[in-house]
Formats: structure tokens, sequence, C-alpha cells
């Protein structure tokens, strides 16, 4: 069939009296100059693409290739349609998207993929092996793995010869389900010579590296969220010095058994404290990454055998204080704001949070201040367990030390006056109170 725009080679011949002949070769360009011919006909094509359970995809792309081109994309339903593909073409069909690469990655699909490598819970239909498979290399192996844990640490944006989603053109039946990468398994349709209208193409979405499919369901890991109690990292807290180098080992929380795997995002708050390293414990350097910009440590680990609790630290953190300011105070958002996970066997998720106990004998209640706010002195009382030296702060607002002092005390209820000429004006000023049983802090205000 010839369309406008065509050109059509020719031959022509000619002969003389005699009989003598002669040809040439040239073309014949078609035009329509009138407007006779009408618009091309076309026909719509249209599908749906869905994850393995059934999830619509949205916003995924879907070309038709060939001779002629066009491109639609997927509605919330997971729905497209190309409303009218020219007749008498061939296409290939083929849905494509590479966003967001990290979606639906988490320590959940670690466990999974290290379990299937180790032949613990080897995967059970094909669309996991293509998941698994995320440097696209036509097998499984440790190299996925060690991808994914990058994926997942924020050190890789993007998957090395693959893409975030890949398509698996519905109704193809793998011959060998136990080895389905070594099938060349269709991503695209090919419809030739155009002539009807087909709408009923269906695609299933594999999202790369997401094994438990919650790349579209966030809500699957919020849901165990809600089902279990939150687990608690415990620290004592304590007064630090501008400059004070610190370890904080991290180790399991208490009374755990069945730990497979364990999730963690902890920043340090911008102008209190800088990390330095780490100092590897029972993590090796592939599960765990450390963003000095922005004073970040982050965990993705999967432990081959589930783990109990014990005192074992996973890594030690190492900061330098930047501010004199209590451990509990240098990280960005509170203790709930961590956004941790710990994977246990059965499925369970338990959300992970941080707190700081007082040490024991210590009581941040007890630290009583009167007047407060204060013209001219406020008394500061607070109960000592036993004799011990006892150092008193006084910080601004911006956690400069403004005043100090140090002293004996006794055991029981104690008091010492601050004037307003120890102060450097008016404000708002952190008292703390160090002792050897622990330390009590206060917040206190200076008005004219
Ligand atoms: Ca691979
Ligand atoms: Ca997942």
């Amino acid at each position: 069939m010839r369309r406008r725009g065509d050109s059509v080679l020719v031959e022509l011949h000619a002969w003389d009296a005699l009989f003598n002949h002669r040809f040439c070769q040239t073309y014949v360009h078609i035009q329509d100059n009138q407007q006779i011919c009408g618009p091309p006909p076309g026909v719509p094509v249209a599908g749906v693409i869905e994850t393995p359970s059934g999830y619509p995809m949205p916003a995924a792309e879907v070309h038709a290739n060939g001779e002629k081109t066009a491109m639609v994309e997927s509605d919330e339903h997971g729905k497209f349609r190309f409303s009218s593909l020219e007749k008498g073409y061939d296409y290939t069909i083929a849905p494509s998207c590479d966003n967001d690469p990290a979606a639906g990655l988490n320590v959940r699909d670690l466990i999974m993929l290290q379990k299937h490598i180790l032949g613990l819970a080897p995967f059970t239909n094909p669309m996991q092996w293509i998941a698994a498979d995320v440097n696209r290399s036509g097998g499984v192996t440790v190299t996925d793995l060690a991808i994914l844990q990058k994926v997942i640490l924020g050190q890789k944006d993007h998957f090395p010869d693959n893409t975030s989603w890949r398509f698996l053109a519905d109704g193809y039946v793998f011959r060998s389900p136990e080895q389905p990468l070594s099938e060349s398994f269709p991503e695209s349709v090919d419809l030739n010579n155009l002539t009807a209208q087909d709408t009923s193409l269906h695609f299933v979405a594999i999202k790369t590296g997401d094994l438990d499919e919650s790349a579209l369901r966030p809500e699957l890991l919020d849901d165990r969220n809600r089902q279990h109690a939150t687990r608690t990292f415990q620290w004592p807290d304590r007064l630090l010095r501008r400059g004070e180098i610190l370890q904080m080992p991290l180790s399991l929380p208490e009374g755990l058994d069945g730990v497979e795997g364990l999730e963690l995002a902890l920043q340090v708050a911008p102008e209190k404290a800088r990390i330095l390293g780490v100092k590897p414990g029972l993590l090796s350097s592939d599960q765990y990454s450390l963003d000095y910009r922005q004073r970040t440590l982050r965990i993705a680990a999967a432990f081959p055998e589930p783990r109990k609790s014990d005192k074992i630290p996973l890594l030690d953190l190492i900061l330098e204080v930047q501010a004199d300011r209590a451990l509990s105070e240098l990280w960005s958002g509170s203790g709930r704001e961590v956004r941790g996970a710990l994977f246990l066997t059965q499925g369970v998720v338990q959300p992970l949070e941080f707190a700081f106990s007082p040490l024991a004998g210590s009581n941040e209640a007890a630290l009583q201040m009167f007047p407060n706010p204060f013209r001219e002195e406020i008394r500061i009382l607070f109960e000592a367990g036993a004799a011990q030296d006892a150092e008193f702060q006084v910080f601004d607002a911006q956690g400069r030390l403004v005043w100090k002092r140090k002293a004996r005390v006794g055991s029981g209820i104690h008091e010492f006056t601050l004037h307003r000429e120890d102060l450097p004006g008016t404000g708002i000023y952190r008292v703390a109170i160090r002792t050897a049983e622990g330390y009590f802090t206060g917040t206190l205000g200076h008005i004219d």
C-alpha cells in the first residue's frame, strides 16, 4: 500500500522507430494536493499493566515502536490506550519505567534474596527471579545482593545495566520455572500488519529488587509496623563537652530473638556534632554507609542466620561533639523520628526508636528553680544520693558555656543561687549539674 508522502521507484522505457530501447530509473513522489485521500485509517490498541499480585501500575510509559511510533502513559488503574494506530504497519508495544530505583526496597527484600542465594528459601515464581536479577546478568548471585544493598543505603542511585521496572508480556508460560532467566521471555508484544483493534494487552510490572512487592503498596510495611510493639535503643544520657570524641556502641535492643535484619537511618543535628567514622562490629562494611555531608549513618543488614540480642555492638559510631550538649540533644528529630525497623522471623516487622535514660540515681525532675523566670537571683535545688563532687554549668541559647563552678556536696538536698551578674544578659539559659551519679538539667529565663 502506498501513501501520501511515499516515494515510489519507477522505470521509464523508450523505443524509437527502429525499436532501439533505453530506460532509466526515477522516483514518483506521491502527493495529495487536492486533499481527496482523507485521514489514514487507525484502530485503537489498549491494555493494562499490573504487578504480579494484581496491583495497577500507574505512570508507566507505553511505546508503540516501528515505522510509525507513538507513546502513552498508563493511568491510575494501570490502563493505557492508543486511540488510533495507523493500520497496515508493524508495531512493537513495550512499557518502560526507570524512575525512583529505590521505590519499595527494604531489608525484607535483602533477606528474601539472601535466603534464596543460600538455598534456605528458594524463589517459587519466575517474577521473583526477574526482580532479583538486579544487574540483569541472566542469573541471581551475591552481586545482585551487593547492588541492592547499595541502592537501599543510598550509595547507588540507579541499577547498572537495568531499569527500575521490567514488564513481562502476560500469557508467557515458562518452560523451566526453576531457571526462568535462561529463557528469552517476552518484554514486548508485536502487532504485525495491524488491521484490527486490540484492547486486551496485558503486562506484568516487576519492580527491580522489590521481592515482597511493596513498591506500589507502602502500606504493607506500615501495616506490619502497626501490629507490633516498638523496640527501643536505650542509651544513658549524659552531658558532653565541645571537642569531646564520643564512641557510641550500637547493639540490638534487649530481649530479642529471631532477628533476620535491621534497617536504620540516624542523623546527627547540624552544629552539634559531626561524624568521624565507625568502629566495625558485627556488621560488615557493606551493611552500613556514612554520609558525612548529611551527617547520617544508614544501616541495611540481612543476617545469614537469625540473631539474638547480645552485648556485641553492631558497630560503634564515632562522633566529635561540637557544642556543650547532652547526648540526647545531638540528633536531628526526636527519638521517635528515627527511621528504623527490625525484621524478625515469620515476617514480623518492629519499628525502632531511640531513648536516652538518665543515669541511675539521677532525676532531671529533681532540679527545681524559682522564681523562674527571675530578675535578681534564682535558687536552684537538687538532691544528691551521696557525698560527691558536683559541677554546675550554665549554657546560653546557642549552647555556649557562660558560667561554671565546682563544689563538693553531701547527701541530701542542695541549693545554690545564680545572680543576674553571673549571666551575660537576659534570655533563656540551660542549667546542668553533673555529678558522679548522673546529671540534672533545667531551663531558666532571665528577664529585666
Ligand atoms: Ca544478576
Ligand atoms: Ca520491598
